[in-house]
């Protein structure tokens, strides 16, 4: 069993798409094992995309983040984080596969409705950045 972090981004949450979202995360096997509402501050929004600071759209991209509630969810699977990703498909709605989270319900490569881990090592540090240990199951 493996552990990854997953966000429906702000675009997603304002169109009511959570709840059809969260539908085919359960029905693609992965147990919910953390979830909240939250409000990322532009700070906490940098702070999650530190990576990505010298990038052109860094800036855009976290004026988005955080402009509006998200959902942060904790998701077990086995192989959790290449499926959520493959179930989210690619990083832009335009290039993505048929039947993915991102082609059917995202609209911009930036307002792209979900976030998911890419490595172990960014899973641990994304669910410790929003989760405390008692808040997960
Ligand atoms: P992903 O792992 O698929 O979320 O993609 P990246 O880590 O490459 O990018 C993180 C986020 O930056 C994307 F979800 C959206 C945003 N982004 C842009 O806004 N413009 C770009 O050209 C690339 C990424």
């Amino acid at each position: 069993m493996e552990r990854t972090f997953a966000i429906i981004k702000p675009d997603a949450v304002e169109l009511k798409l959570a709840g059809k979202i969260l539908a085919r995360i359960e029905e693609a096997g992965f147990a919910v094992r953390g979830m909240r509402l939250h409000h990322l501050t532009k700070r906490e929004a940098e702070g999650f995309y530190a990576v990505h600071r010298e990038r052109p759209f860094f800036g855009g991209l976290t004026d988005f983040m955080s402009s509006g509630p998200c959902v942060l969810m904790a998701l077990d699977a086995p192989d959790a984080i290449k499926k959520w990703r493959t179930l989210m498909g690619a990083t832009d709605p335009a290039k993505a596969d048929a039947g993915t989270l991102r082609k059917d319900f995202g609209s911009s490569i930036e307002r792209n409705a979900t976030h998911g881990s890419d490595a172990p090592e960014t899973a641990a540090f994304e669910l410790g950045y929003f989760f405390r240990g008692m808040e997960l199951l």
